[in-house]
This record gives structure tokens, sequence and C-alpha cells, in this order.
């Protein structure tokens, strides 16, 4: 089983643009005919984890849950998409080991928190500098930047389809077509 499956593993603030370019990789992915299945709050945090809150423990016990479920998606022969904030490198450390290594593609999603809290989709950064939310990453909580990630897209340099580009550019020599 090494034929186009591999989790791509996307980590920045909320607001980054995770998701956005996620979702435009697994389209592009999608014409070249690849299986893909992308992970993110809105299916893990709503679903299997809805036990788990923004402390630290649970943070990092959502992301190894992650981790398990790409896994077996890797197995199912997918390539996988996870975009979560995981702030922690410890974190996203112990993903690597659970899927192999060869396996996983670091994405940092490089965004200030000046930019996110300027855009402020969710309203999430507003509501945490009046201290209705706690462990805000960025804000109230820490977020651990990547020292050596396989890509880095700075939003606020390139545009979304450049950034779509690079990533794709980068998985192209894994994908047997
Ligand atoms: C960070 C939070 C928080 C706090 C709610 N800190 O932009 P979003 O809304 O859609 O993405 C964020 C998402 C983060 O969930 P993750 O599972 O990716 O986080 S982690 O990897 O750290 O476990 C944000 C929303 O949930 N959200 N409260 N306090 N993001």
């Amino acid at each position: 089983n090494n034929h186009n499956s591999f989790l791509i593993w996307f980590t920045g603030l909320s607001g980054s643009g995770k998701s956005t370019i996620a979702n435009l990789v697994e389209q592009q992915l999608f014409e070249k005919g690849i299986k893909t299945y992308t992970l993110d709050g809105d299916n893990i945090r709503k679903g299997i984890n809805n036990d788990l809150t923004f402390s630290p423990e649970d943070r990092t016990e959502n992301i190894r849950r992650i981790a398990e479920i790409s896994n077996l998606m890797i197995d199912a022969g997918l390539v996988v998409l996870a975009a979560f904030v995981s702030p922690y490198k410890k974190d996203r450390e112990n993903v690597k080991n659970i899927v192999k290594n060869s396996n996983f593609v670091e994405v940092f999603i490089n965004t200030s928190v000046e930019e996110c809290e300027r855009r402020d989709v969710k309203g999430l950064y507003k509501k945490a500098r009046a201290g209705e939310i706690k462990n805000m990453t960025g804000i109230s909580a820490p977020y651990e930047a990547p020292e050596q990630p396989d890509i880095e897209i700075k939003t606020e340099e390139v545009s979304v389809k450049e950034a779509v580009n690079k990533i794709i550019d980068h998985i192209t020599p894994k994908l047997k077509l």
C-alpha cells in the first residue's frame, strides 16, 4: 500500500486559511482522479471529538485521535488532508510517528495573528479579547510554529492560487498517476 496514500497536515492559527487552501488542493487532486478525504474541525470536533475542549490536554487528545483516523484512511488508500490548528510541536511530532514519516507532509499556513484577527471570520478573536473565550490560540493560548515544515505558505505574501500550486508541485512526485 503505497499508492497515492499519504497525509497532508495543515497547521496554523484559526482563520489563517488552512481549510480554504486544503479544499482547493483537494479539488485539484479530484481532477487528477485521486481519492481524498478532508478532516477538519467541522467533521471531527462536531462528531467523534465532541467530548473535547480547547485545553492543552484535550487538544493533544484531539490531534492523537485525528492521527489514528488518518492512519486508517491512509491504509484505505486515500490522500488525507487534515486542517487543524495543532499548536503544539510535540502533538505534530506524534502525528508523524503515528502515520509513518514518509506518509506525512507538514504544511505551515503562516498568517500572523494580527492578520487573522483583522479577518476574524468567525468573530472568535473579538470574543477572546472580550474574555468570552478562554484558551484562544494566538491570544490566550500558545502557537508553536513549525521550524522545518515541508511547505510554508505566507498568506499575506502569496495568492491562494500560488499557495495551492506550491503544495501540488511538492506532492506531485509522491503521486502515481
Ligand atoms: C482555537 C478555537 C478555539 C480556541 C474555538 N482556540 O477558525 P476555526 O474556529 O474554524 O478553527 C478553530 C477551531 C480549532 O479547532 P482545532 O481542532 O483545529 O484545534 S486544535 O488543533 O488546537 O485542537 C476555531 C475554533 O475551532 N475554536 N475555540 N480556544 N480555535
